[in-house]
């Protein structure tokens, strides 16, 4: 018998290994209403460990002061990437999203902890009752910043008029370093784009053509729809308590290597085997580090 090259499902992208990034924290549930998220570093170290031998090559990470209340308080994000990079080989994300409260000056000074890859939000969005603060110029010198500190921007697109703005970001900036264009669309955030698998065909047909990689998270309920819309269009996967805190109705997560390892199990069944860390890093086109 011999072995079919995996065909490329309804995408014009080429179909290989699957990347699964896992966003274990976030900001926007508390420590009280869900005491099995990782918040302190200990815990996000050994939820990092657990998630990358389940199958996840990149962290997408926020961090909590001793409160446990979301930071950006530059020496923590600092230790946190240390602490990421000594006790596992993932691709390390900051998140620069922050929380909605946080202001624009600090989510800027995320960059001076280093990491691989730094969020990116190519927009303003209503976040349930908040807004989520990206206005233009404050993307553009986040882009520049990224692009001369040689970290590689994962473009956040909540709405569709995200994807209009990363055609122009591309336009009047140039590519980032490492010269690939990695996306995630977050979908279903209440007050954006709905998490259905029209509007991820809509957004992926929208895409730069300088686009080289794309994933796809779905907020709260609509997770494993977008998921498996993802899949069928050849992209990647993000999972994680950021996103959802349930397997299914009534069924609290109670760590996120639950999430890597379904997220694994749906790519197998679409014959796409977790990208390893090094994997990641050549997608990506991430820099090399000591
Ligand atoms: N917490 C949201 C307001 C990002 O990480 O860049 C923003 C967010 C996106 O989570
Ligand atoms: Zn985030």
């Amino acid at each position: 018998m011999t072995t079919e090259p995996i065909a490329k499902p309804g995408s014009a992208r080429p179909v290989g290994n699957l990347l699964i990034t896992v966003a274990p924290t976030g900001a926007e549930t508390s420590k009280a209403d869900c005491p099995q998220l990782p918040t302190t570093l200990t815990e996000l170290v050994e939820t990092a460990k657990r998630c990358e031998a389940a199958g996840a090559a990149m962290v997408h990470v926020h961090i909590r002061d001793d409160e446990h209340r979301p930071t950006l308080e530059p020496a923590r994000l600092a230790e946190t990437v240390t602490a990421l990079r000594e006790e596992t080989s993932l691709v390390v994300q900051l998140s620069t999203g922050g929380s909605v409260h946080d202001p624009l000056e600090a989510r800027l000074k995320v960059l001076d902890a280093e990491p691989d890859s730094c969020s990116l939000t190519m927009g303003t969005t209503n976040f349930g009752d908040d807004v989520f603060l990206n206005p233009w110029g404050f993307i553009a010198d986040l882009y520049q910043q990224s692009q001369e500190r040689q970290v590689v921007p994962e473009f956040e697109l909540f709405d569709l008029g995200h994807v209009h703005s990363l055609h122009r970001l591309l336009r009047e900036y140039g590519l980032p370093f490492g010269g690939k264009v990695h996306v995630d669309l977050v979908m279903n955030v209440p007050g954006a784009m709905p998490g259905t698998a029209d509007a991820l065909v809509a957004a992926v047909a929208a895409l730069p053509a300088e686009v080289t990689s794309w994933s796809a998270t779905g907020i709260g309920r609509s997770t494993l729809n977008v998921a498996l819309a993802a899949l069928s269009k050849g992209g990647h996967l993000r999972v994680g308590m950021e996103d959802v805190l349930t397997l299914a109705k009534g069924v609290p997560v109670e760590h996120n290597e639950q999430l890597v390892a379904r997220a694994v199990e749906m790519g197998r069944l679409a014959q796409r085997e977790p990208m390893t860390p090094a994997q990641a890093r050549e997608l990506l086109g991430t820099r090399l580090r000591d």
